[in-house]
C-alpha cells in the first residue's frame, strides 16, 4: 500500500458507497492562513445567563431543576414535533412530501457549566452513556429512528458551550442512517457476516489507523475518512444499539471517550470542536446487518484557527483531503492521555 502514501487516489466508504479522493502529495503545498491557538476564554462552573446550567430559566419560560448529574428536557425549539401532518397527495415525483413526526430533547451532560465531556470524570462520562441508552431505549418504543448527537464549538454552530447533546427522534428514518442500513444488510447477504464487525477486526489487527483500543472499544480514523481527523467508534463485537450493550461495554466505552477526546483537545491545545452521533439499529424491524458505531466529525485542519472547509470540487464532484487517515491516526495516537490544561498538577 506504498503508493497510497505517495499519490492522489479514491477510498469507498462501504457505509455509505460514496468515495473520497485523497491527495497525499498536496501537503508540500505553503499554507498562508493565520496558525496562532486563540487564548481561551475561562468560564464560570455556573453561569447566571446560561440556559442549561441548574436552576436558570430557559428562553421558553421553564426553570431547570438543581440537577446535579445528566438532566434531559424536551427542546424548547424543536426541529421536529409530533403533530407533523402533511394531505396525502397524488404522487408528484418532482415535488415530494412525507410528513415527519418526532421530538427533540436536549441532554445536559453535567451541571458543570465550565468543563467538556472530555474534562468530565469516567463516572460522569458513564453516566452520559447511560443517558444516551436510556433514551434511545424510551424514543425507540415510539419513533424508529433516535438520533443521539453533540454539536461542540462555535466553530460547529453549538449555540451554548455548557457540555450538552441533543436527541431527535423520528418516524422515518433519515437519509444518512438508511443509507447505512442498506449498505450494512447487502453486506450481510453477501458474505454472511457484518460490516463493521468484519472492519473492526481487520482495523485491530492492521493497527495503523487505530486511535484508541480497549478491551471491548477501538477508535480509528476510517479507511474512507473525509473530515482530516474523522474518527469511527466501533464496539469489536456484535451489538446493535445503544441499550444493548452491558455494564462493561459501557464503562469501557466512558474510558475510550475519556483516552480519544483528550486527544483530540491536546492535538491543537484547544478544546476541540466536533460533531460526535450515534447510529444502531431503527426500531423498525430493519435491523440486518447493524452494527453499533458512532461517528466523530471535527472541522480541524491544521491548527485551532484553520479549519476545513467542503467547498468546490468537494460540493460538485467528492469530497477530497491531503493529510492520509493513515497520518491523521498517527497524529492523534501520539498525543499524550492528560488534557494540556491539567499537565503539570499534582507532579510537584
Ligand atoms: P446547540 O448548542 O447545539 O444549538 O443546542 C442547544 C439547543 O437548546 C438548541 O436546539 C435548545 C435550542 O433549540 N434550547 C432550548 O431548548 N431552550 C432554551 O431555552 C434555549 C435553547
Ligand atoms: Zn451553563
Amino acid at each position: 500500500m506504498h503508493d497510497l502514501r505517495a499519490s492522489s487516489h479514491r477510498r469507498c466508504n462501504p457505509l455509505t458507497g460514496e468515495w473520497v479522493l485523497v491527495s497525499p502529495q498536496r501537503l508540500a503545498r505553503p499554507w498562508l492562513g493565520r496558525v496562532d491557538p486563540p487564548a481561551s476564554a475561562a468560564r464560570p462552573t455556573h453561569d447566571a445567563g446560561c440556559y442549561l446550567c441548574p436552576g436558570n430559566t430557559r428562553a421558553g419560560g421553564e426553570r431547570n431543576p438543581n440537577y446535579t448529574s445528566t438532566y434531559v428536557f424536551t427542546n424548547d425549539f424543536p426541529a421536529l414535533i409530533p403533530a407533523s401532518k402533511v394531505d396525502a397527495q397524488a404522487p408528484r415525483p418532482l415535488f415530494q412530501v412525507a410528513p415527519q413526526p418526532g421530538t427533540c430533547r436536549v441532554v445536559c451532560f453535567s451541571p458543570r457549566h465550565d468543563l467538556s465531556l472530555a474534562e468530565l470524570s469516567l463516572e460522569e462520562i458513564l453516566k452520559v452513556v447511560d443517558t444516551w441508552a436510556e433514551q434511545t431505549a424510551e424514543l425507540g418504543r415510539e419513533y424508529p429512528w433516535v438520533q443521539v448527537f453533540e454539536n461542540k464549538g462555535e466553530l460547529m454552530g453549538a449555540s451554548n458551550p455548557h457540555p450538552h447533546g441533543q436527541i431527535w427522534a423520528s418516524k422515518a428514518v433519515p437519509t444518512l442512517p438508511a443509507v447505512e442500513g442498506h449498505h450494512q444488510a447487502v453486506y450481510l447477504r453477501a458474505h454472511n457476516s457484518s460490516l463493521l464487525v468484519d472492519y473492526a477486526e481487520e482495523e485491530a489487527r492492521l493497527a495503523e489507523r487505530v486511535v484508541v483500543a480497549t478491551d471491548h472499544w477501538l477508535a480509528v480514523v476510517p479507511f474512507w475518512a473525509v473530515w482530516p481527523f474523522e474518527t469511527l467508534l466501533l464496539p469489536r463485537v456484535p451489538v446493535a444499539c445503544l441499550p444493548e450493550l452491558s455494564a462493561s461495554q459501557r464503562l469501557d466505552l466512558s474510558r475510550l471517550l475519556k483516552r480519544l477526546l483528550v486527544r483530540y483537545d491536546n492535538l491543537f491545545e484547544v478544546a476541540f470542536p466536533y460533531s460526535f452521533g450515534w447510529h444502531g439499529a431503527p426500531y423498525n424491524g430493519e435491523t440486518a446487518g447493524w452494527q453499533l458505531h458512532a461517528h466523530i466529525y471535527p472541522p480541524l485542519l491544521r491548527s485551532a484557527e484553520v479549519r476545513k472547509f467542503l467547498v468546490g470540487y468537494e460540493l460538485l464532484a467528492e469530497p477530497q483531503r491531503d493529510l492520509t487517515p493513515e497520518q491523521a491516526a498517527e497524529r492523534l495516537r501520539a498525543q499524550p492521555e492528560i488534557r494540556f490544561d491539567q499537565r503539570g498538577a499534582g507532579t510537584l
